[in-house]
């Protein structure tokens, strides 16, 4: 469970097993950089794992067969194999990798522009040898579609993880950087294994503590971690309080425009790059949530960020800031502000006035990783602005990794969406990748799913999210499928069965999660604070402008111009009318959209309170049917230690999905007194 996808089991086919040992048996490479070392200390592991026997290491070709990395135009040997034509497509951090078949030599090439590459494709190697891919006649050119691949971490320097649901934080305990930096090579690896490029390693709600991470107290001990990863290529950044200056004791503002400020940061840049000379920058959480941030002093955030950017444009570092700002004091009778709207009427009017080197991260949704939600419509809507996305890896609000509710298809749904700006095809994924607008940065950022656990992410099968966003990150044109068939065979074992089952169970749970918990898009019925179980009402009545508005006619907010919030207003004209008409809003965002009556008919000819029924029953009984029968066929099949924990995690889930069930239908019943047609079991 340690090693997630890395496992490199024995490979038990003779005949793959030789084939794999006559091209295995020698890594040539004439580099010894760090991240180089790190490639052939992978090829050597996994290689030792699945085959048994440890290729040499040399600088150049001794025997008829090996394994060649290098730089392209750099290595006579690789530029003498790899056509131009072959180099020009390969683009920086991608990598090509064949087989070259000779008379007297077989061997393959691993090569790229960049050492990471490099790195990236040793990786790639390992993953279809642990398919069992055949090598013999291997070609692969693959490059990274997003420049930017990050992953956020909520860590505190206390060791807790906020919204964290596996263990304890593996880089903090007790308020210090943690001693041991062996689970912080492992975790190294497993990133950059996916191809993800830098990590912000703590919250973005910066206390106290972490607010020193910045000072010489804890700047030794940050570079210590930046080395681990920079050797898996992998950049680190660290989120900062906006307060800074005050909070450390230095001055008594933190005003972006005041020049003591403005040195204050410059200085600060300058004394962490002493430190660590490739730092990536800062994410910033800013007049959100109670956080401090540029308002205070009558600016607005790209004043703010603009002033962080200066102080970081020198050592090439940028400045991350998060699009979560919404006012989260509202009161529930005021039906005019609509929390949906407010990223984008926050950060729409500043478009263009950004530094270059300053990126806007915001949410996938526009509310807050529900299970349903429409695309941001400030995702593409920022035109002269560079921005990312940022996704939720941890299953705050899908589950908290006690469900099995696999992200991926949701991710790719987003990925896919077609923001039909100006009038023509333009998916989101296109957007991130930087290729529409040409941004100078751009990509996917991510909060991470991972802690202490021995099995890293609480329920194994979370594994799965972390590997995923990774590699949709790499390539957001890779299918779910796909993505999910590696993970599995690398996971668990290339055994059909096993495939196609843990397959199965993964790509039907996020819809059977959407179907036993919050209806149609409408999201939020869950707990106040901590967000796991149901409570329909538990947000209702609150400061937080997330309602669903449910009374005994109908439910849902009607967001629409014509005669709602008017947030439809925000997406591209096309968009806009598709969601604007209730004949065309897909019926799983209908509750976000649409203001209903219970009576109200599906396109199925199903009424929306028996919709309602349904589903819940339903998404209960394929717990049942599709998750744990299923996981109870593969006993004996992989390892007892993981089959009875999934196993227990999946029963839990049942209990759960139960109470989700009944309160929501109870609720409805309660409130509409209209009866299941099917007279099943409503409390
Ligand atoms: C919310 C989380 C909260 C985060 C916040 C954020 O509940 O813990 O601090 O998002 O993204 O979903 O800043």
């Amino acid at each position: 469970m340690y090693r997630c996808w890395l496992r490199y089991d024995k490979i038990k086919n003779k005949e793959l097993m030789d084939s794999y040992i006559r091209l295995c048996s020698q890594i040539v490479t004439d580099m010894y950089t760090p991240i180089v070392n790190s490639a052939k200390a992978e090829l050597t592991n996994g290689l030792f794992s699945m085959l048994g026997t440890k290729p040499n290491i040399s600088k150049t070709p001794r025997g008829s067969s090996f394994i060649m990395l290098g730089i392209l135009g750099k290595n006579e040997y690789i530029d003498r194999e790899i056509l131009e034509s072959e180099k020009e497509k390969v683009c920086k951090d991608g990598y090509i990798i064949k087989t070259i078949d000779k008379e007297k030599e077989r061997f393959i090439i691993i090569a790229s522009k960049t050492e990471k590459g490099i790195l990236y494709g040793a990786f790639a190697f390992l993953r279809f040898m642990q398919m069992q891919r055949d090598i013999d006649n291997f070609y692969l050119i693959d490059n990274p579609h997003n420049p930017l691949r990050i992953i956020n971490h909520w860590d505190n320097m206390d060791g807790s993880i906020e919204r964290g649901y596996a263990g304890k934080s593996i880089f903090f305990e007790k308020n210090k950087i943690v001693n041991n930096m062996d689970r912080i090579t492992d975790y190294a690896r497993l990133l950059a294994s996916v191809g993800i490029n830098g990590v912000v390693i703590n919250n973005v709600n910066v206390h106290q503590t972490e607010t020193r991470l910045i000072t010489k107290e804890y700047l030794k001990d940050v570079a210590g971690l930046a080395e681990i990863f920079r050797n898996y290529g992998v950049t680190l950044y660290l989120s900062i309080n906006y307060a800074s200056p005050i909070e450390l004791g230095d001055l008594d503002t933190a005003d972006p425009l005041d020049e003591r400020v403005k040195q204050w940061w410059k200085d600060k840049a300058e004394e962490i790059y002493e430190y660590i000379p490739d730092f990536g920058g800062f994410l910033v959480k800013a007049d959100s949530e109670f956080r401090p941030g540029p308002f205070t002093y009558g600016r607005n955030h790209a004043d703010g960020a603009n002033m962080l950017a200066e102080a970081l444009e020198p050592f090439g570092g940028i400045v991350i800031w998060r699009c979560f700002v919404y006012n989260c004091l509202q009161d529930w009778r005021d039906t005019k502000t609509d929390r949906a709207k407010a990223a984008y009427d926050n950060f729409k009017p500043l478009d263009g006035l950004f530094h270059d080197n300053v990126i806007l991260q915001i949410k996938n949704g526009p509310m807050d990783f529900q299970v349903r939600e429409p695309v941001s419509p400030l995702i593409g809507g920022l035109e002269n602005t560079n921005h990312v996305v940022e996704f939720q890896i941890t299953q705050e609000y899908t589950g908290q990794q006690i469900h099995l509710c696999y992200l991926v298809p949701m991710w790719k749904e987003v990925l896919d969406f077609d923001t039909r700006i100006g009038g023509k095809s333009v998916t989101v994924k296109e957007i991130l990748s930087g290729s529409f607008y040409k941004n100078k940065y751009s990509g996917m950022a991510a909060v991470a799913n991972i802690g202490n656990d021995a099995n890293w992410t609480g329920h194994q099968l979370a594994q799965a999210n972390f590997y995923g966003y990774g590699r949709l990150a790499w390539n957001p044109d890779l299918s779910s499928e796909s993505i999910t068939d590696e993970w599995v065979r690398m996971t668990f074992s290339n055994e059909k069965d096993v495939v196609d089952t843990i397959s199965h169970m993964l790509l039907v749970s996020w819809s059977i999660y959407e179907k036993y918990t919050t209806p149609l898009g409408i999201g939020w019925m869950v707990n106040p604070g901590h967000h796991y179980g149901p409570n329909v009402d538990g947000y209702e009545y609150d400061k937080w402008g997330t309602y669903h508005r449910a009374d005994i006619h109908g439910i849902g907010v009607d967001r629409t111009v014509k005669s709602g919030t008017g947030y439809t207003a925000q997406y591209s004209k096309e968009v806009m009318e598709i969601y604007e008409d209730i004949n065309t809003c897909p019926e799983e965002l209908l509750l976000f959209f649409h203001r209903v009556p219970y009576s109200y008919k599906l396109k199925s000819g199903t009424t929306l309170i028996q919709h309602i029924y349904n589903t819940h029953f339903e998404g209960v009984e394929q717990v049942e049917e599709d998750l744990i029968k299923k996981w109870q066929g593969l006993k004996g099949k992989i390892e007892e230690e993981s089959f009875n924990h999934v196993l227990e995690r999946l029963n839990m889930q049942l209990e759960h999905s139960k109470e989700w069930r009944d309160v929501i239908n109870t609720y409805f019943y309660r409130k509409t007194g209209i009866k299941d047609q099917l007279n099943r079991k409503i409390y």
